[in-house]
């Protein structure tokens, strides 16, 4: 029997989870010749040695273990091009996706004439279990938005539970966005043709073992998959993350420079230093969490990419005002030669950041 389907799954400690996913699989597609992938960016807790031991004993358990890489949607991307079956899933370790509706997923691409099956956790039938409200919420908002500005017309495009044709997944596969969580959107999106999708609800489950990977920086992820979707053929997405939190810096640099010089009444060219020294904190500790979470420095190397970070910023603010005045003495429109400073001082910022602070490692 040819294979027919491969599942990927994407792991990050979810060790316990494996034998329990195996298993459920082999129950399942026990009529279909089938493999499960699991991509593992070396867990510390094991989960590829695991995996590994797993395929020893077991020919359609295999793992790709990436070293030096996190994310869910590019480890996603690997385990499909790794492998050739005309039919491919993608499914979480941790047992929330119900695996009982693969076989209806893989009809529907065999024999109904639909690309793309997707898992939906909000039709008739589908749920999300037992939910805060907070995720509730935040799930809806970006669905809608998704739907509006994306013109997704999935009910459930955040679902990380999907099967696709392969043939389909070739025709997106170099448009893909591969950041973040959101691997089923970006595919959608980055289709050149419309998919021809069936959705079949579920219920998330509880998570059986481990810990989730879901966290706040999984919104900024999507606010910058949206960002690359829109105008990323235009500027680089890690730009706007650099600018949006730039933005953000002049809110903090305002608010210590007020409260420095008003409550702790202080003079102002020493509000002004604290200020400008606090705000670069705060946007190197950001940028290193959100823009460079890939390439995110850690113990001494942090504290040497904050000081390489404050002299690059501090070129940068020398060309800013520099820009600027030339400007304002040729032309006198003082909005606009700010507005130029500042662009200058943005882009500078970011190159000479991007080239010394965090620079893009061949051999990691
Ligand atoms: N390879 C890889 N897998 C990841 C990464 N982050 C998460 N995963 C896996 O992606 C799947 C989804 O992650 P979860 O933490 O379960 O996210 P979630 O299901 O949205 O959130 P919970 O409901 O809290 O479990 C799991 O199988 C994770 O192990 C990553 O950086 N790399
Ligand atoms: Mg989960």
């Amino acid at each position: 029997m040819s294979l027919k389907l491969s599942v990927i799954i994407p792991t990050f400690n979810e060790l316990d989870n494996l034998d329990e996913i195996v298993k459920r699989l082999e129950l399942i597609l026990n009529k279909v010749s089938w493999e499960v992938i699991f991509v593992d960016d070396d867990s510390p807790d094991g989960t590829a040695s695991k995996a590994k031991e797993i395929s020893l004993s077991d020919s359609r358990v295999r793992c790709i273990k990436r070293i030096g890489r996190r994310g869910l949607s590019s480890a996603c991307v690997e385990g499909i091009l790794s492998s050739s079956a005309p039919y491919v899933a993608v499914m979480d370790a941790d047992l929330q996706h119900d695996e009982g509706i693969l076989p209806l997923m893989l009809h529907a691409l065999e024999n109904e004439k639909y690309e793309l099956a997707v898992g939906t956790r909000y039709m008739e039938g589908g749920g999300v279990g037992d939910w805060e409200e907070s995720r509730k919420q935040t799930s809806q908002i970006a669905t809608i938005i998704s739907q509006k500005i994306l013109g997704v017309s999935l009910s459930d495009p955040m679902s990380g539970f999907f099967m696709i044709k392969r043939e389909s997944f070739d025709l997106c596969v170099y448009r893909l966005s591969n950041m973040g969580f959101k691997i089923l959107l970006d595919i959608f999106v980055s289709s050149p043709k419309k998919l021809v999708f069936k959705e079949i609800p579920f219920q998330f489950r509880q998570r059986n073992a481990g810990e989730s990977k879901l966290d706040q920086r999984v919104i900024w992820d999507y606010f910058l998959l949206l960002v690359d979707k829109t105008i990323g053929q235009y500027i680089p997405t890690k730009l706007v993350s650099f600018a949006c939190i730039g933005a953000m810096g002049v809110g903090v640099h305002l608010m210590v420079l007020g409260f420095v010089l008003k409550i702790l009444q202080q003079p102002f060219a020493w509000a002004q230093s604290t200020a400008v020294i606090l705000a670069m904190i705060f946007n190197f500790n950001l940028n290193n969490i959100l823009t460079y979470r890939d390439q995110k420095l850690t113990g001494f190397k942090f504290y040497t990419g904050l000081l390489k970070f404050m002299l690059a910023c501090s070129v940068g603010a020398l060309a800013n005002v520099g820009v600027a005045s030339v400007i304002y003495k040729d032309y006198g429109y003082w909005i606009f030669s700010g507005m130029a400073g500042v662009l200058v001082g943005v882009v500078w910022n970011y190159v000479a950041t991007s080239l010394i602070v965090w620079p893009k490692k061949i051999n990691k």
